[in-house]
């Protein structure tokens, strides 16, 4: 009985831990126009992320993810390729909106901004 129990404390952390949680994180990702919030959504929009929005705005890009399926960095990398510089990664290419004039801005202009973590939607994923 008693050795029952150890084994079953033990494994309960180990549970929650391999089922992982639904985070909300917000950061900044160097877009300007219209065009550049669809490449943008699209972009981030990797497996295990449930939400995916960015402003024109405030270009800060909302992101409600499972922590266990998705590792942020990949979501970065993502967001580089299709031209977009955020405050982890300079953008590879040019911007996924196809607007390539240097004053529009697209895809360019790093401004650095810290990564709010937001927790929680609650639950498991
Ligand atoms: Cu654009």
């Amino acid at each position: 009985m008693r050795k029952l129990f150890f084994v079953a404390a033990l494994m309960l952390p180990m549970l929650a831990m391999a089922m992982g949680t639904t985070q909300t994180v917000e950061f900044k990702v160097n877009g300007n126009c219209g065009g550049c919030k669809a490449a943008i959504e699209t972009a981030a929009k990797i497996e295990g992320v449930a939400k995916a929005e960015w402003s024109v705005e405030t270009k800060l890009l909302s992101l409600t993810y499972c922590t266990e399926t998705v590792d942020l960095n990949d979501v970065y990398q993502k967001i580089a390729d299709a031209g977009y510089s955020s405050e982890k990664l300079e953008a590879t290419g040019t911007p996924g909106c196809g607007n390539t004039e240097v004053q529009s801005n697209c895809g360019s202009d790093t401004e650095k901004k810290e990564t709010t973590v937001r927790t929680n939607t609650g639950g498991g994923c």
